[in-house]
């Protein structure tokens, strides 16, 4: 079968990374296409497309759009912008990218921790600046990662690698899941309300899916407090960034740290003037090592799907799905 591969469409819709496009190219009949719009798709190519291997959003009209759509490998470990539900019940596949990018991401929340509460991008400016030599030193952190209690919203591998690394700072371990996970001797919270009263440094890994929609509102800021420090590494979706904006701004909690927003690559005015948000351009996972890591997860899943019939990473809601025959 495997020789058959290079018969293979696969459509790639809009960017993907690099390393992805030259092994699909070599391995499969590669399609580009400005982007997953369905208007773009000709009769011809709407029947020979099997697979799609995609870093933007596939929404139920493109899926429907391919009749022989076999699978979706996404370049991501969240896959929120894939409509997998919907994949499922056209018995599509659906991959996404989890394992490769946990420690990266793991690593990237604890610099953004550190970050935000010792205010570090703001202490090298004032050296860049020249203030260091005409003002004197950098103003002593009103914050301090000694003695705080951490609270992960997201338990999964990356909330893990997160916890693991907190323990090693010495930090106090609590969390929120839609359930208690096995064998955690971490403490539990059932609510996210719950975990913000219990803590002061709250941790989004959540995936952005109907159930976390601005979950971190202003109640859960209110419950984190005035010495509270907000880090989301997750999908921007996960947070009500009005609330986030006005508890910044109100002192209802003293900092914030984000690499994810709801709009990306729009980030609200409101939060880059807030001197006390440390904002990144979603690099969690931005490493080469990583990316590429990444990257060729994506086409081995393809590769196994086309010549073994099974995906490497499906995702939870298309792990019945079959391979048709
Ligand atoms: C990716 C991420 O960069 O894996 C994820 O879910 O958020 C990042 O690591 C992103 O998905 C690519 O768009």
């Amino acid at each position: 079968m495997t020789s058959d591969r290079s018969a293979v469409t696969i459509l790639v819709p809009g960017w993907l990374h690099e390393r992805a496009l030259a092994r699909v190219d070599k391995a499969f009949n590669m399609v580009r296409l400005d982007k997953a719009d369905k208007s773009l798709i000709s009769d011809e190519l709407a029947g020979s497309v099997r697979g799609i291997a995609a870093m933007t959003a596939i929404d139920a009209a493109f899926i429907d759009a391919l009749p022989n759509l076999e699978i979706i490998a996404n370049f991501g470990v969240g896959y929120d912008a894939v409509d997998a539900r919907h994949a499922a019940a056209k018995s599509v596949m659906v991959t996404n990218t989890p394992d490769v990018l946990t420690e990266e991401v793991a690593d990237t929340a604890l610099g953004l921790l550190i970050n935000t509460v010792r205010e570090l991008p703001r202490a090298e400016n004032w050296l860049r600046q020249g203030r260091w030599v005409k003002e004197g030193p950098y103003p002593l952190t009103k914050a301090t990662l000694r003695g705080r209690r951490a609270g992960i919203f997201g338990m999964g591998r990356i909330g893990m690698a997160i916890a693991k690394r907190l323990e090693a700072f010495g930090l106090s371990i609590a969390y929120h899941n839609r359930r208690r996970v096995e064998g955690l001797s971490y403490e539990y919270h059932s609510t996210l309300a719950g975990l913000a009263a219990a803590v002061d440094t709250l941790i989004s890994v959540a995936p952005g899916t109907a159930a976390t929609e601005k979950a971190v509102n202003a109640e859960v800021l209110r419950a984190l407090g005035p010495d509270g420090v907000f880090v989301n590494i997750g999908r921007g979706s996960t947070v009500d960034e009005e609330a986030l904006i006005a508890a910044l701004s109100g002192g209802v909690i003293r900092a914030a740290g984000l690499d994810v927003f709801a709009d990306e690559p729009r980030v609200p005015q409101a939060l880059i003037d807030l001197p006390n948000a440390t904002l990144l351009p979603h690099v969690g996972s931005a490493s080469v090592h990583t990316r590429n890591a990444m990257a060729d997860l994506v086409v081995d899943n393809l590769i196994a799907w086309f010549s073994e019939g099974k995906p490497l990473t499906p995702v939870p809601e298309t792990e019945r799905v079959a391979k048709p025959a």
